[in-house]
């Protein structure tokens, strides 16, 4: 990995969102993620290689830490704050795909949890596939997703878990959807979703990544 792209992952990962961020002591004064983030791609560095080998990562590192019990709540918020500093500069980059919008994307955090960074992942990258994306947030309960989709006729929905025990929330929105808009497309992701649970709750199609998300929406438009 190229030395900025390294200490782009190691700063977000410690959670140094900016160069005027005191956390952590050892890199005060520094550059953070937003200035190495802004550095990378002022490089050349292509965004897709800043978010698959600097960010998305540096995400899974913290993570890992927070399972063996080496970090806690506070650097895991810290650490998604320097992650989102650095997203702020990958925006415009995948939103100018497309001019043309190919459909609407409605997507949203399920109920109850509040994880919002691989959502808002995929719904910049689909943005950037030319797809309108009504970005509903987190905590997303199910009468909120069909207001959406009542609102956005033949649109597809997107929904993201993260917790295991907030899978369930998406069974019940997946259901809700089929019954009062059948026809819906809904696809569905998130780190602890497989695709034996995607058939298993009736959603249209599982994604593990932003990648396959965008894949399959682009399928749907070549199939229309
Ligand atoms: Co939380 N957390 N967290 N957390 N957190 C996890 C998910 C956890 C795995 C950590 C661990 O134990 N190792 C664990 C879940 C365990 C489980 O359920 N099996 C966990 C826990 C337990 C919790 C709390 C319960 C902790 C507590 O309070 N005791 C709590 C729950 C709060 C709640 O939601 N109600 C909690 C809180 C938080 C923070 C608020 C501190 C913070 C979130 C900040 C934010 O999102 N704004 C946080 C974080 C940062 C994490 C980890 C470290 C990182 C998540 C992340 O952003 N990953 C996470 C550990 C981990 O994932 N390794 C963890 C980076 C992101 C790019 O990946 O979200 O997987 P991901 O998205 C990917 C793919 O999954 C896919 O594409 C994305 C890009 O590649 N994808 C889709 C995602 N959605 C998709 C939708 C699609 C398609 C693909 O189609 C629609």
């Amino acid at each position: 990995m190229s030395d900025i792209l390294q200490r782009l992952s190691e700063c977000v990962e410690a959670g140094k969102a900016n160069a005027k961020s005191a956390y952590p002591p050892q890199l005060k004064g520094q550059p953070g993620a937003d200035e190495l983030c802004q550095g990378a791609l002022a490089a050349g560095v292509r965004p897709t290689d800043v978010l698959e080998r600097a960010l998305v990562p540096a995400m899974a590192r913290i993570g890992e830490k927070f399972s063996r019990g080496e970090a806690f709540v506070p650097e895991m918020l810290l650490a998604a704050r320097a992650m989102t500093a650095a997203m702020a500069h990958l925006r415009p980059y995948f939103a100018s795909g497309e001019v043309k919008r190919r459909g609407v994307f409605v997507i949203g955090t399920v109920a109850g949890d509040l994880h919002d960074i691989g959502k808002n992942i995929v719904a910049m990258v689909v943005e950037g596939g030319g797809w309108e994306v009504v970005d509903l947030g987190v905590d997303v309960k199910t009468e909120k997703v069909l207001e959406a989709v009542a609102r956005h006729p033949g649109c597809v929905v997107g929904l993201s878990a993260l917790l295991t025990t907030t899978m369930v929330n998406m069974e019940k929105t997946v259901r809700e959807i089929k019954a009062r808009h059948p026809g819906t497309l809904v696809l569905v992701g998130g780190a602890p979703v497989t695709r034996e649970f995607c058939e298993m709750i009736g959603a249209s199609h599982y994604s593990p990544d932003p990648q396959g998300a965008v894949e399959y929406l682009k399928s749907l438009v070549v199939a229309a």
